[in-house]
Parts: C-alpha cells; sequence; structure tokens
C-alpha cells in the first residue's frame, strides 16, 4: 500500500492529522493498536483552548462542538474559604470550549468515515523502517496478516506508550521528566455541574477540581496518593472528599450520584527532543506529557498538528521544506511554555509530602498575589486560553 503521510495512532492528534490533511488533498492511513470503541471508552480532557477549536473548523469537523460545547470566560480558584476568578475575556481577546476529548475523537471519525479515510484497526506490531531515508516504509500485523505501507512522511501520533519515539536511537533522543508524588482521582457522574465555571481547589487536604462534561455530566477529581486504587474509593467516601476540599457554599449545593467512571492518573511533566528524526515527527503525547492542572494535555497536542500540517502543506503545495526541516523547534518552543504552565499550576495547588510551613506560606502568597495583581492574573488567562501557535 502506498500513502503520503503514515500515521500511527488512532487518537485525538492522529485523527486530526489524518482529517486537516484530507480537507488539503493529502493522503494518508491511520494506524490504531486498539478498537474504535475501546479509543472512544477513555475518558480525558474536557476544556479547549481556541486554537484547537479553529482547528476543528479548518478540519470541517467544529459544528456539534459548536451546537452542544459551553463556552468559558472565567474559571475560579480557591483556597481555603477564598474564592477568586479570573475573567479571560477582561484579560486576553479568548475563551475556553468546554467539550469532552471523547466527543472530539467521536467527530474526527465521523468525518474520517463519512469522506472514505482510511484506518486500520486493532494493528500489531507496527514497525518504522528507513526513517532516515527519502523512502520511509511502517510494517505491520492486522488480524494475523503481515503489511506494509510505503509513505514520504510518517506522524508518530501513538501516545506516550507508543513505538514512535523509542523508533528515534537513544544516542539522538534526550528525555526530561518530572514525576509528581501524587495522583488524580477522577469520576464522572450523571449530575449537574456544581458551578457553570471549573473550580480549581487548593485545600489543606489536597487538590481539587470541579469540572463538566454538559449540562447533566460533571467531572470532578482530587488529589490522591500514587498507591491508592481507585475500586477503593466508595462513591460515598470520594464526595465527601470533595465535599472537605471547596468552598464550603459549593459544597452546600454540590449534586451528588452514582459514579459512571472513576479512574486514577499519574501525574507527570515529560519531554523529548528532538521531535523529529529523518521523515518521521512525534505529535501529541507521544513526544510530551504535562500534569493536567490547567488542561494543557489535548491543546498542546492540537498545536504540534498545527505545525506539522502547516509544514506538511508547504511541502505539497509550494514543494518548500522550511516548515518540515524546523518541525522540532516550532513544536518545541511551544511545548515547553505548556509544560511550564502546567508545572507553576501544579505547583501552587497541590499539597506536596514534604512540603514545609515555608513552601506553604509562598503557596498562599502566591495565591494572594494571584487574586489582588492584574499582571499576575492577565499572565494566567493568557496561558490558560492558549499561547499564540
Ligand atoms: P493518545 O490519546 O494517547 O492517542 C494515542 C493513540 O495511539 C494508539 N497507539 C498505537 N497505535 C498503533 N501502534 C502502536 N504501537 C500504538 N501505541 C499506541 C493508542 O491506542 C491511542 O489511541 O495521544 P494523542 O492523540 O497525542 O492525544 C493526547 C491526549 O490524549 C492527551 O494529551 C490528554 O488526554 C492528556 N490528558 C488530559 N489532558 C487534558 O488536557 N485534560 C485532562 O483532563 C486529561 N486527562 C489525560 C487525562 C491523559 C491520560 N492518560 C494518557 C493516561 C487522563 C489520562 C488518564
Ligand atoms: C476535565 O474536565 O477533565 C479537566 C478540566 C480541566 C483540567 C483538567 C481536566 O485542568
Amino acid at each position: 500500500m502506498k500513502t503520503q503521510v503514515a500515521i500511527i495512532g488512532g487518537g485525538p492528534s492522529g485523527l486530526l492529522l489524518s482529517q486537516l490533511l484530507h480537507v488539503r488533498g493529502i493522503s494518508s492511513v491511520v494506524l490504531e493498536r486498539k478498537t474504535k470503541d475501546y479509543v472512544l471508552g477513555r475518558i480525558r480532557a474536557g476544556v479547549l483552548e481556541r486554537g484547537l477549536v479553529g482547528l476543528m473548523e479548518e478540519a470541517g469537523c467544529a459544528d456539534r462542538m459548536h451546537a452542544e460545547g459551553f463556552t468559558h470566560d472565567g474559571t475560579l480558584v480557591s483556597y481555603g474559604d477564598e474564592i477568586f476568578r479570573i475573567d479571560f475575556s477582561a484579560h486576553t481577546d479568548a475563551t475556553v470550549m468546554v467539550y469532552g476529548q471523547t466527543e472530539v475523537t467521536r467527530d474526527l471519525y465521523a468525518a474520517r468515515e463519512a469522506a472514505g479515510g482510511h484506518i486500520e484497526y486493532e494493528v500489531e506490531n507496527v514497525v518504522i523502517q528507513d526513517a532516515k531515508s527519502d523512502a520511509p516504509f511502517v510494517t505491520y500485523n492486522v488480524h494475523g496478516e503481515a503489511r506494509r505501507i510505503d509513505c514520504d512522511f510518517i506522524a508518530g501520533c501513538d501516545g506516550f506508550h507508543g513505538v514512535s519515539r523509542r523508533t528515534i536511537p537513544e544516542d539522538v533522543r534526550k528525555e526530561y521528566e518530572k514525576v509528581y508524588p501524587f495522583g488524580w482521582l477522577g469520576v464522572l457522574s450523571e449530575t449537574p455541574p456544581v458551578n457553570d465555571e471549573l473550580i480549581y481547589a487548593n485545600s489543606p487536604r489536597g487538590f481539587a477540581l470541579c469540572s463538566m462534561r454538559n449540562s447533566n455530566l460533571s467531572r470532578y477529581y482530587i488529589q490522591c496518593s500514587t498507591s491508592d486504587n481507585p475500586d477503593d474509593w466508595t462513591d460515598d467516601a470520594f464526595w465527601d472528599e470533595l465535599k472537605k476540599r471547596i468552598p464550603k457554599d459549593q459544597a452546600d449545593k454540590l449534586v451528588t450520584g452514582p459514579s459512571i467512571e472513576k479512574s486514577i492518573a499519574p501525574l507527570r511533566s515529560f519531554v523529548t527532543e528532538p521531535m523529529q528524526w529523518g521523515r518521521l515527527f512525534l505529535c501529541g503525547d507521544a513526544a510530551h506529557i504535562v500534569p493536567p492542572t490547567g488542561a494543557k494535555g489535548l491543546n498542546t497536542a492540537a498545536s504540534d498538528v498545527h505545525y506539522l500540517y502547516n509544514a506538511l502543506r508547504d511541502y505539497y503545495e509550494k514543494g518548500a521544506d522550511e516548515g518540515v526541516r524546523n518541525y522540532s523547534a516550532k513544536a518545541l518552543a511551544r511545548v515547553w511554555k505548556a509544560e511550564r504552565f502546567s508545572w507553576w499550576f501544579s505547583s501552587l495547588m497541590h499539597r506536596y509530602p514534604d512540603q514545609t510551613e515555608f513552601d506553604l506560606k509562598m503557596q498562599i502568597a502566591e495565591l494572594e498575589f494571584l487574586r489582588s495583581n492584574t499582571a499576575a492574573q492577565k499572565a494566567m488567562a493568557e496561558n490558560y486560553v492558549g499561547l499564540p501557535y
């Protein structure tokens, strides 16, 4: 089989890239290790920056998002019983869209299928070959049959555990990592959200986040130990703990109900450099991970897709290879800024096992500075709505 771009991974990065390329008449094949239902069963991000909203529009996949998503022009930050608002519209010319990653992925699958896009599911033993040559190819197995795709370029969109990053030789690749000493226990419940904007809460008992998917679907998180097992947290224990971590007037109006999903995510900051090797380009979680505080994971994946898509357009439409040559440098410049914001916001909001009384005073001083200083609020708002591409 022959295509212009072989895309490894059918998560949001791979599907968005494939659909954008299709709109410009550039062919691709997507190879996904799991089934479509499995990919759509993952509950992940919920907040989309304007850059991702714009890419969904360009991909022709934005109708349902605009009809069903919520536009948010601010977010709440609490510490103890204190609460304040970061007003995005007052400090930037942008807002964010609350629309789940599951729905983004569903819309992209629907668009790829409607356009007759080629996606192979349940592929195994994907091997990237000759990425440093002008004629790279990918071999893999599907349902026991060996296959090969010849292509011009390979996009490694296969997440943190994929094969693409590991294809880059160890003496070329440098990895930077910080593992946080806690995780997030997340619950999805068919209940109305406690508030119409997100609440990020710093409490003496640990971090909590109140988020949502729609008017009757709420997403809540509490900081937990990485050794916790989600099955050991009953729904009642989760709701009790959440109520203790958010301001009392919010806790009093929290509507609880049975959880329909409960899972623990570890928190990690991770970047690999470079993000390209010959004709192989890494996008999204394959190249970097952020802790979810600040909702930058999916959005940073989208900015990679933006740079790669435009580089490939320049290559095919104008015969220009500058974008392709500079992809890694361009993508990484923005990645590190998202890493900084996610690390800063995580450090501000969580309880750390080795935190001293001085460290706690610094957290409170920084929260009070943010609460009272317009420049600090503007910096937070600009980062939250997404730095420009
Ligand atoms: P994905 O979504 O991991 O998709 C990669 C796809 O590649 C497939 N794959 C392979 N396919 C073929 N061959 C192989 N060898 C393969 N290996 C893997 C996988 O099956 C999968 O379908 O990466 P992508 O597309 O880069 O998208 C990135 C986002 O998914 C990610 O940044 C966010 O979801 C991160 N994240 C969150 N981000 C937020 O902004 N807010 C959140 O609340 C949030 N929660 C989360 C998260 C990530 C989590 N992970 C990765 C454990 C919660 C969790 C649990
Ligand atoms: C979510 O709704 O899942 C969500 C929202 C904001 C975050 C992280 C997760 O910072």
